[in-house]
């Protein structure tokens, strides 16, 4: 690090690589590979060669992440301006950053009867998928950002996840009109202890009629696979947390695969919006508004 400069105020701060994904919650490959395409983040070379990166850039960073879950492409996103971004943020978000806030600081007092008083009048100002995608999957997003920055603890975070699976539970009342013809598995990967995005894709096929066999998180491929095929399901659909989209997840996905040929694969989650190298014929969704629209064009 910068040791010997005259005036050390004037010195913008350098971050190595690992420091970086730390503070922004992106990866390191993640980071590197943006940095290769897009040129962002820029860094500078120490006299010893080494990258740094200043420590001004990762407001922007952890913008284009919260863009990135929210639906957006990074191709894109890098291109902007952290002015533009921040617009784009506002424009996005409405008043839901005002609310977000909120949230968290009911989370931080532990007000359970708050949050979900929150939740319930959010959940009856708009959609259910405007709600998981705007609301509920931010806020998520940032109980995970509070929480690897040091500013709530692993406690909050647990409070928070139970507290939304309940109330995910209650959500996209079952429709009376069944819809034929379309049964979706649900699950994540083995290893992936992130099941609400399985709840989330839940509640949206209830709303819709559509039966689901629920298998929750972490679950080995080959109780998956024989799942589908002993409860006759016509979608395999997998929650990929931002967690997991760096361990192998594609190369498992092949192994799924290869044990039910002949099924459609559906792919979501915050790892998703991430970019993960994945097997060919996955049909892969950014947010949960892109899954209702397919399901409404599927015959
Ligand atoms: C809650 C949580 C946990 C809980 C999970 C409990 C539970 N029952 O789910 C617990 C405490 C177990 C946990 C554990 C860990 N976690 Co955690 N966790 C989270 C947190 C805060 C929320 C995850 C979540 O549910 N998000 C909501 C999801 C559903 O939203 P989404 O992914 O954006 O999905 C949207 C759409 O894509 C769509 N969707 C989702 N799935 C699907 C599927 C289909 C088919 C479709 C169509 C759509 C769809 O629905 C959403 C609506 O818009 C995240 C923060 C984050 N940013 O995600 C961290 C986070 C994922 N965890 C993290 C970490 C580090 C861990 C641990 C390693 C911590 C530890 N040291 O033990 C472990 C790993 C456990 C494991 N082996 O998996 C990191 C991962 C960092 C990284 N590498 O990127 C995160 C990002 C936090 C952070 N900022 O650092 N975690």
């Amino acid at each position: 690090m910068m040791t010997s400069n005259a005036n050390p105020r004037s010195e913008p701060v350098l971050l190595a690589i690992g420091e970086l994904a730390e503070k922004t919650g992106l990866s390191p490959e993640r980071l590197r590979s943006w940095e290769q395409r897009y040129g962002v983040p820029q860094p500078v070379r120490l006299d010893s060669g080494h990258r740094r990166y200043p420590e001004t850039q990762v407001d922007f960073l952890m913008d284009v992440g919260r863009l990135l879950a929210l639906g957006f492409k990074a191709s894109e996103l890098l291109r902007q301006l952290p002015e533009e971004l921040k617009g784009r943020l506002e424009k996005v978000g409405s008043s839901s950053f005002d609310e977000l806030e909120y949230w968290i600081s009911l989370t931080e007092r532990f007000d359970a009867a708050g949050l979900r008083a929150a939740l319930a009048k959010a959940a009856s100002e708009m959609t259910l998928v405007e709600l998981l995608d705007t609301r509920l999957s931010p806020f998520l997003w940032e109980v995970g950002e509070c929480w690897s920055r040091g500013d709530l603890r692993v406690s909050h975070e647990h409070f928070a996840t139970i507290r939304m699976s309940q109330f995910l539970g209650e959500l996209g009342k079952q429709n009376i009109k069944r819809r034929e013809g379309v049964k979706v598995l649900l699950a994540t990967l083995p290893g992936d202890l992130h099941g609400l995005g399985v709840s989330m894709v839940d509640a949206v096929l209830r709303e819709e009629g559509v039966e689901a066999i629920v298998l929750g998180a972490d679950n080995p491929i080959k109780e998956i696979a024989s799942a589908a095929k002993s409860a006759e399901v016509t979608h395999i659909a997998i929650s990929v947390s931002r967690g997991s989209a760096q361990k192998g997840v594609g190369k498992v996905l092949e192994e799924l695969i290869e044990m039910v040929p002949g099924y459609e694969l559906l792919l979501g989650g915050g790892g998703v919006s991430l970019g993960i190298r994945l097997p060919r014929d996955i049909r892969q969704f950014r947010t949960m508004a892109e899954f209702k629209r397919w399901l409404g064009d599927l015959k």
